[in-house]
């Protein structure tokens, strides 16, 4: 076998291994009879197995041939994995899956679920890129199908397993509230993953979890599959340590399966999956596996591992022990075996033919199109669209008591009334994070929701914030609208993998077919007084700004805070979008603007049919234009403080303008204002080289006004320091008047 690569070899040992089988033969089994004596496997199951498993080797062999030749930009393969068709097999596929990148065996099994599907044509349009792969329209090499409710995953190893107990969490919670779920109450989530990624953090909070869960009798039913080959790229796992590690965890039930021989490994596999659903506790699934033809196609084994090593990894393919069992079993001869062999590699080549010659993706607004999808009109009328009277005279108490009636009051009273609405109006809403329920939250935002929604919708999770995020996922994966806090910004930034690279990225990599829904509810920023230091007033907004499709809402008032909450979960229902609603913590309680007892920092609340259309700012002043001042959050009182003594210093007719929404930055909106400014100030309370001013000042020079008079009032690049120090490294009034000093 000189001169072939290793995949052209395990090609080659299949041939040959059928060639030269010297087995006894039994006599063939009946199609519901054990394909070979004692095994659970039945002949029918295992004639379709070895098919998928063969579609699987087939579409690896052709990736390797065909990236050569620029027609398939994807190979990382399935092979010495193809035992994962038996989970496939004994799943359904309403059991909503989130699968390692392994797992072409599992698909083509489970494309047998509904009719009229073909996995080859599928995978082959997935491997070429084209922009008719029905898994993500051409933007990445994904397994995923929305019939067959595979939801596709990112490259991040173990960032699915959060979302997929999350989901298997929301299978139960479906029905506590009442809520129709798209799937069957007695499902399971399934999240395979390899022996390396479970040492991941993020996998690490998934097992926790789930056994935090069901320690509380609670349902979890996640199908934990760890498929284990032994090696993650070139670092091999110590000997036993999976087993080590997961057989003896309390309340995570560990079961184990040979996935390298289909006769012996279906009964186990089978165990583990009826255990999941009967007792609706996670599971996890060991799955022996091995790595046949390395990483991927880029990684040349034999230039860093021993011969022997790989000829011996090679010789336990487990599809040899696939047509050993097909030939023993006299359901195959050695011809018809391999003749099944060719007819699947001939269709493995035909459709990546096909495929070659389907189009791709060559505009920049299709590539983009699922990314954010914005139906202004519709979402306005979501937003604007009143729960029910009822509903709301029995949460509020009587038609005197209803928020609209109250007098004005702070942000975090009108948050909170907005919230109690949002819940009148959307019976599928949960809130959870850490301390909102009874408590009511750090700052007593939620206060009131836990007792007048009950613990089903407004509940307190374990200290994670992965794990919240990944909750929400699960939720928003099942219809429901996920309204997750995260108790400081500061601590989002553990967790932002969540929102970065998963929930955000759902609908892009989906083609929308997909969505995961959400307003993530997040208290942040600073000027707290006499609190906290750097993690209670982080400033750092730059981490949110860089997330594609995310929305970035920031509301410095209450009223504001009310309209921006229902449009944000307008945009959730309408448009499947993913939202930061972020709090400053330090207006929460504000109630004055220019004097002590003023009260001019409080605002009545908006009647539920009013709502903020998207991008919008809010100007004070329109007909300033001596000087206009672009902020948001706190630099709003600020800047209004400042104004007045600037126009008293200056005489100058101040307008500040109140961006609103940080993300996406409105630069139309933005260059309107800049139009008629004479002088322009940015007061930016982020930081000065990852604040939110950068985007500002970009959008008023690329609209031509970048000669303007120009000064930036910024925070400093640092940690922000407790007590009175806090306020050298952040803008403060003064600072804006001595800005508005140097334009004069
Ligand atoms: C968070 C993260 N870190 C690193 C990588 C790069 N990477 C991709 S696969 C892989 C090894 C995974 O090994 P294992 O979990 O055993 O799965 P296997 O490939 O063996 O099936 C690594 C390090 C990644 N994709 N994601
Ligand atoms: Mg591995």
């Amino acid at each position: 076998m000189k001169g072939l690569n290793r995949a052209e070899i395990c090609d080659q040992n299949f041939i040959e291994f059928v060639r030269e089988w010297e087995g006894r033969v039994e006599a063939r089994p009946a199609p519901s009879d054990p394909v070979l004596e004692g095994s659970a496997l039945d002949a029918g199951s295992f004639v379709e197995l070895l098919e998928s498993q063969l579609v699987s080797r087939h579409l690896d062999l052709m990736a390797r041939v065909l990236r050569v030749q620029n027609k398939v930009f994807y190979t990382i393969g399935s092979s010495g994995h193809e035992g994962n068709a038996m989970v496939a097999r004994l799943t359904r596929h309403t059991d909503p899956a989130f699968l390692h990148y392994r797992s072409g065996a599992f698909m083509a099994e489970r494309f047998r679920k509904l009719p009229g599907m073909d996995p080859i044509m599928d995978s082959a349009l997935s491997f070429a890129a084209s922009s008719e792969d029905p898994a993500s329209g051409g933007r990445h090499k994904v397994w995923g199908s929305k019939p067959l409710w595979v939801l596709p995953q990112t490259s991040t190893i173990a960032s699915h397993l959060p979302k997929a107990l999350g989901t298997a969490v929301a299978i139960e919670q479906a029905r506590r509230i009442g809520h129709v779920s798209p799937v069957p109450d007695d499902s399971i989530a399934i999240c395979s993953f390899g022996d390396a990624s479970s040492n991941h953090a993020t996998a690490q909070t998934a097992f926790n979890a789930a056994a935090w869960t069901s320690y509380q009798k609670l349902p979890a039913p996640v199908l934990f599959v760890c498929e284990d080959n032994g090696i993650g790229i070139s670092v091999k796992t110590p000997g036993g340590w999976i087993e080590r590690n997961f057989s003896t965890r309390q309340d995570l039930d560990y079961f184990y399966a040979d996935g390298l021989d289909l006769a012996s490994g279906y009964g186990q596999v089978q165990a583990a999956v009826e255990h999941c659903r009967r007792t609706r506790r996670p599971t996890f699934l060991h799955l022996r596996t091995t790595r046949i033809m390395g990483h991927a196609g880029t990684d040349f084994e034999i230039e860093w591992r021993p011969i022997e090593e790989l000829v011996a990894v090679e010789a336990g393919d487990p599809l040899l022990r696939s047509a050993a069992i097909a030939l023993q079993s006299g359901l195959y001869s050695k011809d018809s075996l391999l003749a099944l062999y060719e007819q699947i590699r001939g269709k493995c080549f035909a459709a990546a033919d096909a495929a070659d010659r389907t189009p791709k993706l060559t505009r920049l607004d299709d590539v983009i199109a699922p990314l954010a999808p914005y139906s202004p009109a519709e979402v306005m009328a979501e937003a604007t669209r009143s729960g029910s009277e009822d509903k709301r005279l029995q949460v509020f108490g009587s038609a005197e008591k209803l928020p609209e009636a109250q007098p004005p009051r702070h942000l975090a009273i009108q948050i909170n009334n907005a919230l109690h609405d949002l819940f009148c109006k959307y019976p599928e809403a949960l809130l959870f994070g850490e301390d909102v329920a009874q408590k009511g939250g750090v700052y007593t935002v939620t206060k009131g929701l836990h007792k007048a929604f009950r613990n089903s919708r407004v509940f307190n999770t374990l200290l994670d914030e992965t794990m919240i995020l990944g909750l929400a996922q699960g939720y928003a994966n099942l219809g429901m609208l996920p309204i997750p806090e995260i108790q400081y910004l500061a601590y989002f930034h553990n967790a932002c993998d969540q929102i970065r690279g998963e929930a955000a990225s759902l609908q892009f990599f989906s083609n929308n077919q997909y969505r995961n829904p959400m307003v993530v509810r997040m208290a942040g920023l600073g000027y707290q007084r006499g609190f906290g230091g750097h993690f209670h007033n982080d400033n750092s907004i730059s981490a949110l700004r860089d997330i594609p499709g995310l929305v970035v809402g920031c509301p410095s008032r209450g009223d504001d805070a009310a309209t921006m909450l229902r449009t944000l979960a307008a945009l959730a229902k309408v448009d499947g979008r993913v939202s930061i609603f972020l709090e400053p913590i330090a207006l929460y309680m504000t109630k004055d603007l220019y004097e002590a007892g003023d009260g001019q920092w409080l605002t009545g609340y908006p009647a539920p049919d009013q709502a903020m259309v998207l991008g919008e700012g809010r100007v004070y002043e329109q007909q300033g234009e001596d000087l206009v001042v672009f902020t948001y959050g706190n630099g709003v009182p600020m800047s209004l403080r400042a104004a007045r003594e600037i126009t008293r210093k200056h005489g100058w007719k101040v307008r500040v303008v109140d961006l609103r929404w940080l993300v996406p930055l409105n630069e139309d909106f933005i260059a309107a204002q800049a139009k008629s400014a004479k002088r322009i100030l940015v007061v930016d309370e982020g930081r000065h080289s990852a604040g939110v001013g950068e985007g500002v000042i970009t959008a008023i020079a690329e609209a031509g006004f970048a000669a303007r008079p120009f000064q930036r009032v910024v925070g400093v690049d640092t940690y922000t320091p407790l007590a009175g120090a806090a306020l050298l490294v952040l803008p403060g009034d003064g600072d804006i008047v001595a800005a508005a000093d140097r334009l004069a």
